[in-house]
């Protein structure tokens, strides 16, 4: 399947973003603004390393080398190209030791420090590449940050201070952890919004899933990738997901453990796909948690890896919708049209490596090669893999986008849930929250 996607890739969609399978040319979106940095070839680097296609790693690392150019007047988020291009080169320098990959990421980050310019510190979504101005999405709350977004910058800002003895990197997001630390949490919990002008939280809203979710993964991965010496990010992890069980995770009539979202004090009791990465934090999380709720926590992981796989078990595809509600009689179940769609996400899969890492249980595989399957009959077209519309149509529509993600992480964590547990032993690598992994700094 990785070569499917990489060979299609490769042929109609070189250099730029994304693929679109059907029309057999490249894509792409805002978030990588206007210019072919691409995205696919950075995001499956690591990926086709680890699988051996070495070939293939070579060609990436060719391109990368003659054509990533980062001085184009280009406006991208800060976030996503962070995860996906910092991560990415990140891991591939890890992984092969090819000095292209930390050079080019330096030169990425210089690109992105503008970003920071904000009375506050807390970094604007975007930033023109070229100018340094940076600004906000006109959607987000107030003229708001997006917490998902600037709390998700620690793994590799530290990483990049670390390979280049320059502290700058480290203190923009100690800074920013410094600011949160400091703010009132209405109920404990952290709203998704915040203005990086005022440092005022805006709209009241909590979620686990889109616009919250890495925020809290990056404060237990903090932990870990500092040898588990960084006992203020575990405390911060720790208090948050104290909050979280207590106001936003329920249990359906019919058994299923959900975790709703919280909006002006009310709970609404919808899961997003996006959410399901979190059985697998909580496993993570368990060893080293507060009163010892070790069990407790992967107790909790295995109820999340359990209604995500029911998401999917109530589907005519075998494959995920967007949301899924837990409301009047429906259970696990997409309500909307418009969150019927399966765009080659990983969260779900992503949860079940963590599990099977964990327990053993071979359900874990067993729900892995079902969601395999699925994609690999519903989801490959002769161009490549594509994401599907209606996950609960017998015959779906395309939606013709190869999503980055999908060679970065989706494909990664079906290799690794088949491969034995030294390959990347969780002793001693953390992935970022694009399945990037890097070393525990010892
Ligand atoms: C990825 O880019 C990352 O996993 C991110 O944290 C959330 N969304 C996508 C995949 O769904």
């Amino acid at each position: 399947m990785m070569k499917h996607a990489w060979d299609n890739y490769r042929q109609y969609g070189w250099g730029h973003n994304e693929l679109k399978p059907i029309a057999r040319k490249g894509h792409s979106t805002n978030i990588f603004g206007n210019s072919q940095l691409g995205a696919t070839i950075v995001d499956a680097l690591d990926t086709l390393y680890i699988m051996g296609l070495h070939n293939e790693f070579r060609e990436g690392q060719e391109w990368i080398d003659k054509n990533l150019d980062f001085s184009v007047n280009s406006e991208v988020s800060v976030f996503e190209v962070n995860i996906r291009f910092i991560g990415g080169l990140l891991a591939a320098y890890y992984l092969s030791g090819q000095e292209v990959f930390k050079i080019k990421a330096v030169q990425l980050a210089g690109k992105l420090l503008p970003a920071f310019n904000t009375p506050t510190g807390i970094p604007w979504a975007m930033v023109n590449l070229k100018s340094g101005v940076g600004r906000n999405w006109g959607w987000a709350s107030a003229g708001s940050s997006i917490l998902a977004e600037f709390g998700t910058l620690h793994m590799e800002f530290v990483h990049l201070s670390y390979l280049t003895g320059d502290p700058v990197y480290y203190n923009k997001v100690m800074h920013i952890r410094k600011l949160l630390q400091k703010m009132d949490r209405p109920n404990g919990l952290y709203p998704n919004y915040l203005n990086p002008r005022t440092g005022r939280w805006g709209q009241h809203h909590t979620s686990v899933g889109g616009l919250g979710d890495s925020f809290y993964e990056y404060l237990l991965k903090a932990w870990l990738m500092s040898d588990k010496t960084d006992m203020e990010a575990r405390k911060m992890y720790d208090d948050a997901i104290e909050a979280i069980e207590k106001h936003l995770i329920r249990k359906s009539n019919g058994g299923l453990t959900f975790i709703g979202e919280w909006k002006n004090g009310h709970l609404e009791r919808k899961m997003g796909h996006l959410t399901c990465f979190a059985g697998g934090m909580f496993a993570l999380g368990a060893d080293g948690s507060r009163d010892d709720k070790a069990g407790h926590y992967l107790q909790l992981g295995a109820e999340i890896a359990h209604t995500c796989h029911e998401s999917y078990d109530r589907t005519t595809l075998k494959l995920g919708p967007e949301a899924f509600k837990f409301d009047g009689g429906v259970e696990a179940v997409a309500v909307r049209q418009n969150e019927k769609y399966y765009i080659l996400r990983p969260e779900v899969i992503e949860t079940y490596w963590y599990m099977w890492r964990f327990t053993h249980d071979p359900k874990y595989r067993q729900w892995g090669w079902e969601a395999t399957q699925a994609i690999d009959k519903y989801c490959r077209v002769s161009g490549g893999f594509s994401g599907v519309k209606d996950v609960y149509s017998s015959s779906p529509t395309y939606d013709d986008v190869q999503q980055s993600f999908f060679l970065a992480e989706t494909l990664k964590y079906l290799y690794l849930l088949f491969s034995n547990d030294d390959l990347l032993p969780l002793d001693n690598w953390v992935f970022n929250t694009e399945a990037h992994p890097l070393p525990v700094l010892h």
